[in-house]
């Protein structure tokens, strides 16, 4: 077997999010998660309610789907989930892609390791702090961050933490601190990840963006850091499929 569950297709957009902020993608979200973040905008892959729009799926079909929906007007897929990092098979999907000439990006919070890691143009690791409710096995994260820096490839990594409040705060210090060689993004938290009041998230949005900024520029422990919002949020506020 070689499928994957996939939970929705869609695109081309753009991703919204870290380290290559603004690329025009089409996104695949995979089904599944090892975590269950307290404030986590993508439940449906793992509380169940999306349980009806999984789909197992080949790596072909979803090439086709993608094709289908972006033409030949997409370069650049995303993963995401959910946690795609539980699924081996999505090797075959990235190999597919590759030989398609298809550049990809990949969102995990850095909880288990894949050897097709390697094989990711732009791969984010995302810590989660304590307001998510979990807690990071630094272990796992060290161990990913060795592998990825041993292989030879031209893959890049970055780190991005999501912050809500101060004590998010201090332990995304602690994560750069940790690795500080690798590029690292400090990123706005949504707390009304279920409102349709678009133009007051918005407003709320900018108000907690003016605040991490203005922390950050304070903070002479922080210093390479980049600090930005979840700029999709901004745009289509906590709509799905954009
Ligand atoms: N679980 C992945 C991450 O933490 C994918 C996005 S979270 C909804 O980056």
């Amino acid at each position: 077997m070689s499928k994957v569950p996939v939970m929705e297709i869609f695109g081309p957009t753009i991703q919204g999010e870290g380290m290559v902020i603004g690329q025009k993608t089409m996104f695949v979200r995979t089904a599944g998660c090892d975590y269950s973040c307290s404030w986590c905008d993508s439940a449906f892959t793992w509380d169940g309610t999306g349980k009806e729009m999984t789909k197992q799926m080949e790596a072909e079909e979803i090439w086709n789907e993608l094709t289908s929906l972006g033409g030949e007007g997409f370069s650049f897929v995303t993963i995401s989930g959910g946690n795609p990092a539980l699924l081996k098979n999505l090797s075959f999907l990235i190999d597919l892609l590759k030989s398609n000439n298809i550049k990809i990006g990949l969102e995990t919070q850095g909880s288990k390791w894949q050897d097709w890691f390697l094989q990711i143009d732009e791969l984010t690791l995302s810590p989660k702090p304590p307001s998510s409710g979990m807690v990071t096995d630094f272990e796992a994260l060290d161990m990913i961050i060795n592998n990825l820096s041993e292989g030879q490839t031209t893959q890049n990594t970055s780190l991005k933490v999501v912050v809500f409040d101060d004590e998010d705060y201090n332990y995304a210090k602690k994560v750069h601190h940790r690795y500080p060689h690798i590029p690292f993004f400090l990123q706005v938290g949504n707390e009304n990840n279920k409102t349709s009041d678009n133009l007051k998230l918005v407003s709320l949005l900018l108000q907690k963006y003016e605040w991490l900024i203005n922390k950050t520029m304070l903070d002479h422990e922080c210093k390479d850091v980049k600090v930005l919002p979840q700029l999709h949020t901004y745009i289509w506020g906590n709509k799905r499929g954009v």
